[in-house]
């Protein structure tokens, strides 16, 4: 087990230096573009498709990151990256190599969607992972240089994992949305806990689709939860089937401190829809996929990293009083 501890955040749910930008004027939306979108262009590294679906994360002052990289064979892999604002990233040119124990679990299918948290003493990274069909990888880093898989979490067939920044009820604790082999058309959001992170037990039901709605054909976690006085604040993504495919939007629910498949609000309209040309254009038109988060507790800002289009990487920001507000006034169970 590796001892090197760098990398720990400088504070707990401090993150002065997160990228920013106000509100623009005249707008009431509660969560917000970044002016300078995309901040991640298709191809940003050599042999690049495409750069989306990615997780950054505060170290050490500056940021690093797991970024979702389709390559020009259209091969899903993860790539780490680092930057001194959040905005500009130097993204590796080669995948993530990952020291595995166990030579069954070491055949790359592919890897995708990426989640990270600071969870004890390192950075834990949840993916996507082909294993006779998509399931949950996990493993972890100290120092985005080395990276050790661990095991996936549940039998296929499974995606959206994402970890709880800290220990629930004694156990670890992560999302996950069990799915199909292909562009699943149903999709509820589920609790499981862990004592050890390689077994995972307790499945709860917390939310799924709502007829008639933004999220009327799946759910799925996005950010890393963002824990609150009031709850956990969950933000995700919710998909409308429309006579034209899918469209993925933004949404959030808050969820009990100690029990968190019981859901105390959820929104009822959509926080973020596809709606700028790089979200409506792309490999897959019409999604925002948020999958990792940035939050400043002294100020309440939250800056939210999303994928665009299946294409390009957008920046998003919130104040969290303002969003908590929100889902108090427009929520529906
Ligand atoms: C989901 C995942 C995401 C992707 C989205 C839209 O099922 O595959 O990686 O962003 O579809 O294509």
């Amino acid at each position: 087990m590796d001892t090197h501890l760098t990398g720990k955040p400088a504070a707990e749910n401090s993150i002065s230096h997160l990228p920013w930008e106000d509100r623009p004027a005249g707008s009431s939306d509660v969560v917000w573009r970044y002016s300078q979108n995309p901040i991640i262009p298709r191809n940003a590294v050599p042999r690049a498709n495409s750069i989306f679906n990615s997780a950054a994360v505060a170290r050490n002052g500056k940021f690093a990151g797991v970024f979702r990289v389709d390559d020009r064979q259209r091969q899903m892999n993860l790539h780490a990256g680092f930057s001194d604002d959040g905005i500009h990233w130097n993204i590796q040119p080669d995948p993530i190599e990952w020291i595995n124990p166990d030579p069954e679990l070491a055949r790359f299918v592919h890897r995708y969607d990426p989640r990270v948290v600071w969870l004890e003493d390192r950075y834990y990274v949840t993916w996507c992972n082909g294993y006779h069909g998509p399931t949950i990888g996990i493993g972890y880093t100290y120092d985005f240089e080395t990276f050790h898989f661990l095991e996936n979490a549940f039998l296929p067939h499974n995606r959206n994992g994402v970890l709880f920044p800290r220990k629930i009820n004694g156990n670890y604790a992560m999302f996950s949305r069990p799915s199909d082999t292909g562009h699943t058309p149903f999709g509820d959001i589920f609790y499981s806990e862990s004592p050890d992170m390689v077994y995972w037990g307790k499945h709860r039901f917390v939310l799924g689709p709502k007829a008639w709605t933004w999220q009327s054909t799946k759910t799925g976690a996005g950010p890393i939860p963002i824990e609150t006085s009031e709850g956990w604040l969950l933000i995700y993504h919710g998909v409308l089937t429309s006579c034209n495919g899918y469209v993925y939007s933004m949404g959030a629910a808050l969820l009990d401190l100690d029990q968190p498949w019981k859901v105390i609000y959820r929104s009822a309209p959509y926080l973020m829809s596809p709606q700028t040309l790089y979200e409506c254009v792309g490999d897959v038109p019409n999604v925002v996929f948020p999958c990792a988060s940035l939050y400043d507790q002294p100020t309440g800002r939250i800056a939210i990293y999303y994928g665009a289009a299946d294409t390009v990487t957008g920046l998003a920001f919130a104040q969290i009083d303002d969003l908590l507000d929100y889902l108090k006034r427009n929520s529906e169970l």
